[in-house]
């Protein structure tokens, strides 16, 4: 336990967790699918509608200067915080899901074609899974699959051998959603350089959870998503090495991404515009910035130290608990805790669980081969954040021992 950090006065943030759910205290454990919203993030949209709201590098109006500022300034965060070079190189999206989308789109359709092949995981999410699919089937490229071992960890020497004169590109989760694993994907991304092959990661868990640093980990792309990490939905970031970023097509076309259009020829923006198209999601790209703001102010390393424990707790406990079957149970993990529960079915959990008061997740969680693998046709997830705290994991605990008690005896 991290006695330094103050979950009960952190929790005094999360405007939603003060609540009830029918009579008893929410106890929100559906952090990797989104995570809650601090004040001062829900502030900071609510003053730039009440206060700025004007659109981005266009107007010469104060107010479009102001709304203009703001959103740069943001871009400036998201560069430090994740230690990328320049800000150049941070590029807004819509999520993980369209920065995975944007380097298949104007990456893979460049440089991937017939034969190639592409190496990702068996754990990947459907969105680090289906885009690659679509390039092949266009391309006649071909995808490898990392396998992975029954504590959901991926076989390092296994991905060394996939690896051919046909390797276009790796694409890989940094942090499992569905089970928890944190793979080691410093060592991974260098095996793959040694080979000469960029390394896209999907960084959708990792970045809520821990500090990342892009340039120590010498990724070629890292996408991750505003929503999981305390800030607005609909909001992302794709940061990408600029000689790629560079030489790479835009992704669409539109206002924002152009320095002039005439009917003869069309020269782009710069990089990061030029990824751009379009007004973007200003407000959301503010709420990232304060979200940022609010992590640095808490103290990361204290906060994944937090987190780490509470799941050591948690762990403890359910792996206790008789007809329980922990789903992941790497040696490296975050703080997320799949389960099943003999002749239960997930979704009969999750039901119960809300009955409690207690929101988890039941479900494949966009992880289907990760089911297939493991023979079950989905788990219960509870996923936990720095607010979250030991009392809460007792009520989990607790609800968990009247689930079975309602099927085994009841
Ligand atoms: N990659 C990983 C590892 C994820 O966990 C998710 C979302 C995504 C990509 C896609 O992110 P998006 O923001 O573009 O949707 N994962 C989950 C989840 O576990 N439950 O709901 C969404």
């Amino acid at each position: 336990m991290t006695a330094s950090f103050d979950v009960h006065r952190i929790r005094q943030d999360f405007p939603v967790l003060m609540q009830t759910i029918g009579s008893k205290p929410l106890v929100y454990l559906d952090n990797a699918a989104t995570s809650q919203k601090p004040q001062v993030v829900i502030d900071v949209i609510r003053r730039y509608y009440a206060e700025i709201n004007a659109n981005v590098h266009r107007g010469v109006h104060t107010l479009s200067q102001k709304a203009t500022a703001a959103y740069e300034e943001a871009r400036l965060k998201v560069k430090s915080f994740i230690n990328a070079p320049s800000e150049r190189q941070i590029i807004f999206t819509r999520g993980t899901t369209d920065g995975i989308n944007l380097v298949v789109h104007c990456y893979g359709r460049q440089h991937i074609g017939a034969g190639d092949e592409i190496i990702i995981s068996a754990m990947e999410h459907h969105s680090n899974i289906v885009p690659w699919q679509m390039l092949c089937e266009e391309k006649g490229a071909t995808l490898r699959i990392i396998p992975m071992n029954e504590r959901g960890e991926l076989e390092i020497e296994a991905y060394k051998q996939l690896f051919s004169e046909r390797t276009q590109f790796v694409s890989l989760v940094h942090i499992s959603n569905s089970l928890g694993t944190v793979n080691p994907i410093e060592t991974m991304i260098q095996i793959a350089h040694q080979h000469g092959v960029p390394v896209l990661i999907d960084g959708a868990q990792a970045v809520p959870h821990a500090p990342v640093d892009v340039q120590a980990l010498d990724c070629d792309f890292y996408a991750f998503s505003g929503h999981k990490m305390f800030a607005a939905t609909g909001i992302g970031v794709l940061y990408g090495k600029a000689d790629l970023l560079e030489r790479m097509p835009p992704y669409q076309g539109g206002g924002d991404m152009i320095l002039s259009v005439s009917f003869d020829k069309t020269i782009y923006n710069e990089i990061p515009h030029k990824f751009e198209a379009g007004t973007p999601h200003i407000s959301g790209v503010i709420s990232l910035g304060a979200a940022i703001d609010y992590l640095n102010q808490i103290g990361r390393v204290a906060a994944m130290e937090y987190e780490n424990a509470l799941l050591d707790y948690a762990t403890a406990q359910l792996a206790d608990i008789p007809r329980v079957n922990l789903i992941g149970t790497a040696r490296e993990k975050a703080s997320i805790i799949s389960f099943t529960i003999d002749e239960v079915h997930p979704h009969d959990i999750g039901t119960l669980l809300d009955m409690e008061s207690i929101a988890i997740r039941a479900g494949h969680h966009c992880t289907q081969p990760v089911m297939q693998w493991f023979q079950i046709p989905a788990t219960a997830r509870a996923s936990f954040a720095f607010y979250n705290t030991y009392e809460e994991v007792d009520r989990l605990v607790q609800a968990i021992h009247k689930v079975i008690e309602v099927f085994h005896h009841g």
